[in-house]
Parts: C-alpha cells; structure tokens; sequence
C-alpha cells in the first residue's frame, strides 16, 4: 500500500512583489460599481474615476468591450494597462494594496469566513434579485443586450426571497459575518438598495435583516457612494 504524497511539503508564502497601482475605475450606475465606491469610502481611498453611460450603452461599444469583453461595470485599469474586471476581483485587489482597516479579513480565517458570506449572499440572493429586475421591469434595456427569460422572473424573484428568509435565521449580528463589518455585507446591500423600490423589498416580518439594513445604510460610505441620478427612481 501507497502513502498518499502530502500536497506541500514546501511551506507557502504570499506573493511579495510590487503591485500594480489602479489608474482609473470605470465606474457608472448600478449595484455592482456602488459596491467598488462604497467599499473605497469605507477604506479612504481615492481612485480616478471614468464615467460610463451604461444606460446609453455606452458599455456595450467596441472601445468599452476592449478593456472589458464582458461589456459590464465596473472595470478598473492599473498603471501597466492591465485591466481587471468582476467585482470580486477588483476588491480583492484593492484589499492586497490596501489591507487596513480590514473589509475581507485579516486573517486567513477571517477572509475564509467573510468569503463564505459574500459567496452566499451573492450567489444565493443577489443574482436571482438581479436576474428577476432584468427579466421584469428592466426587460426593455436588456432584452437588446443579453438573452432575458421574461418568464423566469417572478421565479428568480422568489428564489431571492427564499434567500432572505434562510439569512434571516442564520445571520450574524451586527453585520452578516460577525462582529467585523465585511464587503459581504457591502455587497448584499448595495443590491437590495436599488432593487428594493422597484418590486424587492426585504420583506417587513424579517426584522433582523430589516435591522442590518438599516444599520448598514446609517454608513457614512453608503449615503458616499449613492449615483447622484436615480434612473427608475432607483438607487445606485
Ligand atoms: N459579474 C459582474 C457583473 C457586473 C454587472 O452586471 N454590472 C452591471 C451594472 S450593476 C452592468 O454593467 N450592466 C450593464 C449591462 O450589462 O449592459 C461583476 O461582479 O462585476
């Protein structure tokens, strides 16, 4: 009988060289670029800004899908020309550079448990919340963009809340990974934000959510980050 081989038998470091600094954010409208400000406000850091009209399309133009073939916001741009897109990614990124005061973790124990949060909240709630706007009251500027399901949309709607009502039960206080104000907590919020007056309200019987919520919104980065336009009277 074989000994199964340990996998290292190196120890591990963190990557050590010189990062990259961002050169730009291509920011506009919308849950997700409000995610990457809201978090800055929350570090204190200032990056130069490029607007992109995404409800003109502006994003789904040659020159924008250049530097992000996914043709979506936000993007952010390094001084070497690299460009980094999906929101995840780019926090993770800013969060290398600027590690303090901690929005994942400052320990890989913390960063694995706020990950686990923010990958709930985000595949669990935030993408059917998302999917149900674009195949309901948002049809009409995304069916021209990407293939929308129309008759999926009460459904995605209704997965969403079922998410909710399971958070609801399992959720931490104050904030959704403890005690430690997280970007999962950034995230989960800045979707129900702009979804909740067009159809996606937290439902009023899960008071502990409606309570984080609020508490999340008496932020100084949350009021900091809001689009100073509110397309569908919508906020983003
Ligand atoms: N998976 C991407 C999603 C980005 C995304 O959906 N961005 C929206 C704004 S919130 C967008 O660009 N929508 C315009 C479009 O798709 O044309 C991320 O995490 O950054």
């Amino acid at each position: 009988m074989t000994e199964t081989p340990t996998l290292s038998a190196q120890p591990q470091h963190r990557h050590t060289s010189a990062a990259v600094e961002p050169r730009r954010l291509y920011d506009s409208f919308g849950m997700n670029p409000r995610i990457v400000r809201f978090y800055l406000a929350e570090k204190g850091i200032d990056v130069p800004r490029h607007e992109v009209d995404i409800l003109g399309a502006e994003n789904r133009r040659a020159d924008y899908l250049d530097r992000n073939p996914a043709g979506q916001l936000p993007t952010l741009e390094l001084s070497d020309g690299t460009f980094i897109a999906e929101t995840a990614a780019i926090i993770e990124y800013l969060e290398e550079l600027h590690p303090d005061p901690a929005l994942i973790g400052s320990t890989a124990q913390e960063r694995a448990i706020t990950r686990m949060w923010w990958r709930r909240v985000e595949i669990g709630i935030c993408r059917p919340m998302v999917l149900g706007f674009y195949y309901g009251e948002a049809l009409e500027i995304f069916e021209t963009r990407f293939r929308c399901y129309p008759e999926q949309a009460d459904a995605q709607k209704q997965v969403a809340r079922n998410g909710l009502r399971w958070l609801e039960d399992v959720m931490n206080d104050p904030w959704l990974a403890g005690r430690r104000f997280t970007v999962a907590d950034i995230c989960l919020y800045c979707y129900i934000d702009q979804l909740c007056d067009v159809g996606q309200p937290i439902p009023s019987d899960l008071q502990r959510l409606n309570a984080w919520f609020f508490r999340v919104g008496e932020r100084r980065a949350a009021q900091a980050s809001i689009w100073r336009e509110r397309p569908m009277g919508m906020r983003g």
